[in-house]
């Protein structure tokens, strides 16, 4: 479907006709099951805004403004903009049909909450497949994650008390699976969930059921009582649409999306994000105003000294290119472990705290920064004294870096800047 979408736009884009392009969107959303219903009011209220805003912007093209229009419009009905999952520690339940990807995504999200710093333990409650125990067993070991289960063991629930025994941050049960939701699997869902008292509850949907997970959803929500959703297999599913929007209408939000059989194939879901991906346009316009006024930023920067200010000035800026993954992603780079992007921001807070308790005396001579100030800032940050003295440690480098730039009289930005494609 996806290819058809992009097709339609790239042509939009390209001087193309907005009811031809509409067309092809409709017929790329029900290839990929989307409800016939729910593609028809997309259409109508795309018309209608449409109409309606360019009224509003008689300035704005009437592609530009179609274009915009249509992306925000498809955005909304896979979910709108994406909520981030909690990364603290709790019990997550999975929940789901035979073969949906349940012990998959289990090692899937240990590797997650691992990567950002939390303590995982896996716990297999798939009592009634000799192999879920190895399976589980040899995925933990993979990932290199704690394992609990009972080999042999006949009672789901009796495992499930032991494993809150264990210590850890996230636990995450992985449950067994029927062909429908009977009323046996929903009774031991049931029971398990009475002991467990999982702060989330995630049914597992594989992509390639389009849009009858909005039917898996509601019976799941109804029955056991569902958080929200990862929807597995969407690498060469062709309806992933349909099960995206499904879940949407369901009223329950899908908090991660699985694109592969490896522990490391798992994304938070944002719908934003992913239309933007999907419809293919790395866009470069909206990155080069990001970095517009930066470059007569540097000129200005290499005249005048390094210091705390300018430090920070340059730290800031960075920051303020939006979310660092969406910048790189424009440029084509997907995969960009996720800690590193979340290392960059949580550094980025602290380092604003630290800077802000430093005096204009302070930020000028860094050079005055001994024993007692450095303890200062920290408390007054409410950072360690370790933070400061890493603050000091990157704003002594970037000086370095920034004067071997000065040298080479901003010949590297020219470089960087032709990389990315953004000179010729
Ligand atoms: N291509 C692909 N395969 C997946 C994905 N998630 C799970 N699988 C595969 O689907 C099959 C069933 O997965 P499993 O986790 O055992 O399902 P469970 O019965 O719900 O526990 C396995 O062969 C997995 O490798 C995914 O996101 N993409
Ligand atoms: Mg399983």
């Amino acid at each position: 479907m996806l290819e058809r979408i992009r097709n339609a736009f790239e042509r939009l884009r390209l001087g193309g006709d907005v009811d031809d392009a509409l067309r092809e969107i409709q017929r790329a959303l029900i290839l990929s099951d989307v409800n016939v219903k729910t593609v028809k009011e997309l259409t109508e209220r795309i018309k209608e805004r449409i109409r309606e805003e360019k009224k509003k912007y008689p300035g704005v093209p009437a592609r530009d403004l179609a274009y915009k229009i249509i992306f925000e419009e498809i955005v909304n009905i896979m979910g709108g903009k994406g909520r981030p999952f909690p990364v603290v520690p709790q019990k997550i339940l999975l929940v789901g049909l035979f073969g949906s990807g349940k012990t998959t995504t289990a090692a899937k999200l240990a590797k997650w909450f691992k990567k950002r710093g939390l303590k995982p333990l896996l716990v297999a409650l798939d009592v009634h497949r000799p192999a879920a125990y190895h399976q589980l067993k040899q995925l933990a070991e993979k990932v290199g994650v704690d394992f609990y289960g009972e080999e042999g063991a006949r009672d789901p629930v009796g495992i499930a008390e032991k494993a809150l025994e264990v210590q850890t941050d996230v636990y995450i049960f992985d449950s067994a699976g029927r062909s429908a939701l009977d009323d046996e699997l929903m009774e031991e869902l049931r029971r398990i969930k009475e002991v467990v008292i999982p702060d989330k509850t995630l049914l597992v949907i594989p992509a390639d059921i389009g849009q009858v997970a909005a039917r898996e959803a509601r019976e799941f929500n109804e029955r056991v009582g569902i958080d929200g959703v990862v929807i597995t297999k969407m690498d060469g599913s062709g309806k992933a649409g349909g099960a995206l929007t499904a879940c949407h209408e369901a009223g329950v939000p899908v908090y991660f999306i699985g694109t592969g059989e490896s522990p490391d194939d798992l994304e938070e879901f944002d719908a934003e994000r992913f239309v933007g991906r999907l419809l293919g346009v790395p866009d470069l316009k909206a990155l080069m105003e990001r970095f517009q006024g930066k470059e007569e930023d540097l000129e200005e920067l290499l005249k005048g000294e390094f210091d705390i200010n300018a430090f920070y000035k340059q730290l800031k800026a960075f920051n303020e290119m939006g979310p660092l993954d969406k910048v790189l992603q424009m440029l084509g780079i997907s995969t960009v472990p996720e800690d590193v992007i979340e290392d960059a921001r949580k550094k980025f807070k602290k380092y604003d705290a630290i800077y802000k308790s430093m005096t204009k005396q302070e930020r000028a001579h860094p050079e005055i920064l001994n024993e007692s100030r450095i303890r200062r800032i920290a408390r007054g940050s409410g950072t360690t004294v370790e933070d400061v003295r890493a603050f000091l440690r990157d704003y002594r480098r970037a000086k370095k870096m920034f004067e071997k730039l000065r040298k080479s009289r901003g010949r590297n930005l020219e470089r960087i800047l032709k990389r990315m494609g953004m000179r010729p």
